[in-house]
């Protein structure tokens, strides 16, 4: 059976990191693209120099010709540019619009059939814009943010309750952006609702408010102290979660920014709903019921994604 296809496109901090992971975990042939000559093509020999230590049978060509990435199962696109201090996610919009417009007429012209996996930010608008200018089906294109957010929510729930992060299971719904929603009342320890382990161990709430806000600035956090540039491992390595469950049909539910149409009283938009992710794509979006409070906060949430679509549509009119 020939080796599955990988396309990163991107080949900076995320798209190396993702290479690496690939290829270790030996998910496929990799290709990585980027505009900037030579950069792919060097860290794709880099790369492939560890193969001999790690014991990894994958290729993992560089390049900055599109034509390279027929035929590929998957794709992740990471191409644009990341964000620096001071700035916002949606501070990026117009110049990543236009990089989203050359990515999604490579994908159309030379992977159509793949699984698309986008993570440039401003992440809700970019995923509709590149979803848009593709033209592939809306199951086949989705977001990562969810997995990143949740795991982010983890990370300090897991510090806070001196536990396991491996027991830890948080919830975090809507846009990738400060208006995200991370939701307790889905999110449990062992089982064990996070509101009834704070009341065992003496948590009180406004605690419980800090770690939810720092998950929202979680991104802004790393900004502030790397200076040149955002997260890449992290991000990376939920991209990858998100590609194994459609590359081994693994049904997994998670937190991802898919094409929602109907359901959490949203027409046709791209935000952060826990998601069904197998060999089909996005198989379905899991509606839960939310609190009065939770679901005005996923409004909210909802409302600043909107936004940024009409500026999407005001910035390049094919997209109105
Ligand atoms: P960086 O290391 O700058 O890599 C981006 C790469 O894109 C560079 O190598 C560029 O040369 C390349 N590029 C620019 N234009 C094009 C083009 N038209 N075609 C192909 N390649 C191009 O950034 P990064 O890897 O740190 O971050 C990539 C993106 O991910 C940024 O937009 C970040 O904001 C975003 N990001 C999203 C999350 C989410 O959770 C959604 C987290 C972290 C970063």
């Amino acid at each position: 059976m020939a080796r599955k296809k990988i396309a990163l496109i991107g080949a900076g901090m995320i798209g190396g990191t993702l290479a690496h992971l690939a290829a270790k975990k030996e998910m496929g042939d990799i290709v990585l693209f980027d505009i900037a000559e030579g950069m792919p093509q060097g860290k794709a020999l880099d790369l492939s120099q560890c193969g001999p230590i790690e014991g990894f049978d994958a290729s993992i060509k560089g390049t900055n010709d599109y034509a390279d990435i027929a035929g590929a199962d998957v794709v992740i696109v990471t191409a644009g540019v990341p964000r620096k201090p001071g700035m916002s996610r949606d501070d990026l919009l117009g110049i990543n619009l236009s990089v989203m417009k050359a990515v999604g007429e490579g994908i159309k012209n030379h992977a159509p059939d793949a699984f698309v996996i986008c993570i440039t930010n401003p992440l809700d608008a970019m995923v509709w814009a590149l979803r848009e200018f593709s033209g592939l089906p809306h199951n086949k294109v989705v977001g990562m943010a969810g997995v990143l957010d949740s795991a982010r929510f983890a990370t300090f729930l897991a510090w806070e309750f001196e536990c396991s992060v491996k027991d830890v299971n948080a919830f975090v719904l809507g846009g990738h952006g400060d208006t995200m929603v991370p939701v307790l009342s889905y999110s449990t320890i062992s089982g064990i609702p996070v509101g009834d382990l704070a009341k065992i161990k003496g948590v009180d709430a406004s605690r419980l408010d800090e770690i939810v806000q720092r998950t929202r600035s979680g991104g802004g956090e790393i900004v502030g102290l790397l200076k040149t540039g955002s997260a890449y491992y992290a991000p990376a390595t939920s991209a990858i979660a998100m590609a194994e469950a459609y590359l081994g049909d693994q049904k997994r539910i998670l937190p991802c920014a898919a094409h929602v149409d109907g359901k959490y009283g949203v027409d046709g938009l791209y935000v952060g709903v826990p998601a069904v992710i197998g060999a089909d794509g996005i198989e379905d979006v899991v509606e839960i019921e939310l609190s009065d409070e939770e679901a005005a906060n996923l409004k909210v949430s909802v409302d600043a994604v909107e936004e940024l679509l009409e500026a999407c549509k005001g910035l390049d009119s094919s997209l109105a």
